[in-house]
């Protein structure tokens, strides 16, 4: 009688497995566990079993009952699971989630598309450098103390002998006589956008930056081509209504060389808590220096350049009018910062 229960719960096991209909499984229930159901009715045959093997016959027919009911549910959840999955279509879609290009990468495009209008080449010229590109070809002799304000990370490699140590380039300037003897022959006309490096960080400074350089080399090239880039640039990427100005500074590999404001986008110039009396500042320009074009093989009696280099987090943070409490905010892989944008 024992084996007969197991081979009709085994029956039963794999009709339900087998089903896949809900309809069906509701048969199977019928034929196996209704009222006249072969299990059902199995109980009415308790007296043909000795005395001493009820207790293990009733206890072997509720545990088969039990399993095919409960086999019989589960199979019932996962064909409505199934259905739902494929063939409801009621349900709304998932949404996937879309990214965006990052803050900074956005900027740069912005700015190469902007140059990119006035015939500027994009390029990019190597983050990791001889001291030679982001010193001495810009008039920084080895030991020369204005080498000091680029607080830079030397690599612990063996000097080349020509071209000195290896540094994290802490200014995007090292492409300048790159760029002078790739193209060789003037006119030069370059936007250089690249990560730069410098041992500085606190709420305005990071460790890792980016800049981008402008560098125009041709005959006859003054101090009134830097002024009217720097107006189209300020009126393309910031703004119709915006003006620069230009302040006397000093850079070795410049001469002369300028501080550039642009008008504060608030209070339109006339002075606010933004800004400085009106203006803002957007960082360093000058004529190319005779020395730097000598390195770059240009003669400079024929030729003259200039050439300006400013912050792409500054500029970002200028234009979004976005108010960052910490510059370094701007790399943190935080959603909730990210998403925002
Ligand atoms: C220079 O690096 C010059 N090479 C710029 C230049 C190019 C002058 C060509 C003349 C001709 P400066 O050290 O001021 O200059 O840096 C330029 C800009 O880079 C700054 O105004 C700032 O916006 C950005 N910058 C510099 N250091 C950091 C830093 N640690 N973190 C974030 N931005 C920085």
């Amino acid at each position: 009688m024992q084996e007969e229960i197991i081979s009709i719960k085994n029956e039963a096991i794999a009709q339900i497995t087998a089903a896949s209909e809900i309809s069906e499984l509701e048969n199977i229930r019928i034929a196996y566990l209704g009222r006249n159901g072969k299990l059902t009715t199995l109980i009415k045959r308790i007296k043909e079993v000795p005395q001493n093997q009820r207790v293990q016959f009733g206890s072997t027919l509720n545990d088969a009952k039990k399993t095919v009911e409960s086999l019989i549910s589960s199979q019932k959840n996962s064909l409505q699971n199934s259905v739902r999955e494929w063939f409801d279509p009621t349900i709304p879609g998932i949404k996937p989630k879309i990214g965006h290009i990052h803050l900074i990468t956005a900027t740069i495009d912005k700015i190469s598309e902007v140059f990119g209008r006035i015939g500027f080449e994009r390029m990019r010229y190597p983050e990791v450098e001889w001291d030679f590109f982001a010193f001495e070809a810009l008039n920084m002799p080895v030991a020369h103390p204005a080498r000091d304000e680029w607080e830079t990370f030397f690599v612990d490699v063996p000097e080349n002998a020509k071209y000195g140590k290896i540094v994290l380039t802490p200014h995007t300037s090292n492409g300048q006589v790159r760029e002078m003897l790739r193209v060789k022959d003037p006119p030069i006309r370059m936007v250089n956008i690249a990560k730069c490096y410098r041992r500085q960080s606190d709420i305005s400074h990071s460790q890792m930056f980016h800049q981008f350089e402008g560098l125009v080399v041709d005959k006859n090239i003054s101090v009134v081509n830097l002024k009217g880039t720097l107006d189209y640039f300020a009126q393309s990427f910031f703004g119709k209504d915006r003006k620069t100005r230009l302040r006397p500074y000093h850079f070795q590999f410049t001469e002369p060389s300028f501080e550039i404001d642009i008008s504060c986008g608030v209070c339109k110039g006339k002075g606010c808590k933004v800004c400085k009396a009106g203006w803002l500042e957007l960082g360093g320009a000058g004529m190319v220096h005779p020395n730097v074009l000598k390195a770059g093989g240009i003669d400079p009696k024929k030729y003259s350049g200039f050439a300006f280099g400013w912050g792409v987090e500054r500029v970002l943070m200028m234009r979004s009018g976005l108010n960052v409490p910490d510059l370094r905010v701007l790399y943190s892989p935080d959603l909730r910062f990210l998403t925002q944008f």
